[in-house]
């Protein structure tokens, strides 16, 4: 039986501090609308896709709290969940989340996977943290790990049109361990949201490398784990800050089946062949067949100090 997913990747220009949320959601519903006259069945959107990526600055409590949604949906997002009814299209969001949990304010980097009803049909909240807690010299300023906790959902896989659907949010996609569970976990399509500065200060001598180093880990995570990629970026200048474009749709061959041009706001679309994966399982990542879990377990437990 042919399985085919069309999937859609919402890129976004920058959003300014200045934009109002109202702005930014009708930027998103057109984007929604574009994808799904496109024929698109999921789409996807950047991380932090509703406010500018405000961990570029050092910020107190009274500064911060506009940047974080205590509800999704609330009366500021309703319109994109409006319109995920209104076209029959499901999308993932990626915001800034506090939530009310164990008995005190918590706050995650968040995406949200949306049904073509509107309703919620999962979570994923952000695991690997960049960046630092304060500022430091000669480095970027990235203070994620000052404004958010690390995610505690794990690598959850969620059931979407017959596919099986997996989230991770920017640098996420450059780490092996985040394709590898959600794989595991039976993922089929993972979908990425990003905001990514085009310089380091920590390292300008790696600058020309930014896109290479975008791409380089989701090819390799589609093609080692058998999965379909798609990811959005926030992209253009940003508060005086350059983010990388780049957003792509990756096959489980590791080829690049679609990519945005600009760094502006762009729907790319793809018509995703989930029989491919199986193909290229047979070739090679067959887990059940191939997989050594045990050796792998003995190789850690011999990782120590060498004498
Ligand atoms: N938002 C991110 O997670 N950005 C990181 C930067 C700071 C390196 C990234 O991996 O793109």
């Amino acid at each position: 039986m042919d399985r085919h997913l069309t999937l859609a990747v919402c890129q976004t220009g920058p959003v300014q501090r200045s934009a109002t949320r109202a702005e930014t959601v009708g930027r998103l519903v057109h984007l929604l609308e574009r994808a799904a006259a496109a024929g698109a069945e999921l789409a996807v959107f950047p991380e932090m896709a509703l406010t500018t990526f405000f961990p570029r600055w050092t910020l107190d409590e009274s500064e911060i709290e506009g940047f974080y949604e205590e509800r999704v949906p609330g009366p500021q997002t309703q319109p994109l969940f409006d319109a995920a009814r209104r076209l029959r299209l499901g999308f993932a969001l990626g915001y800034s989340e506090i939530a009310d949990e164990d008995g005190r304010k918590r706050r995650f980097n968040t995406m949200d996977l949306v049904d073509a009803d509107g309703s919620l049909v999962g979570r994923y909240r952000k695991i690997h943290l960049p960046g630092s807690e304060a500022s430091e010299a000669g480095t970027t300023v990235h203070l994620e790990r000052r404004y958010f906790e690390p995610g505690n959902l794990g690598f959850p896989v969620f059931a979407y049109r017959g596919a099986r659907i997996g989230l991770a949010l920017c640098n996420d996609r450059r780490w092996p361990e985040t394709y590898r569970m959600l794989c595991l976990n039976g993922a089929e399509v993972v979908l990425i949201g990003y905001n990514t500065p085009a310089v380091l200060a920590e390292a300008p001598t790696l600058d020309h490398l930014r896109m290479f180093h975008n791409h380089l880990p989701m090819q390799a995570g589609a093609y080692q784990n058998t999965v379909w990629v798609a990811a959005a970026a926030k992209a253009g200048v940003e508060e005086g800050q350059a983010l990388i474009g780049g957003s792509c749709i990756i096959a489980p061959t590791g080829e690049i089946a679609a990519l945005a041009v600009s760094v502006d706001d762009e729907v790319i679309v793809h018509r995703a062949d989930l029989g491919l994966i199986d193909t290229c399982r047979r070739v090679n990542f067959d887990f059940a067949r191939y997989r050594r879990p045990s050796e792998y377990g003995l190789i850690a437990e011999r990782a120590g100090p060498v004498a």
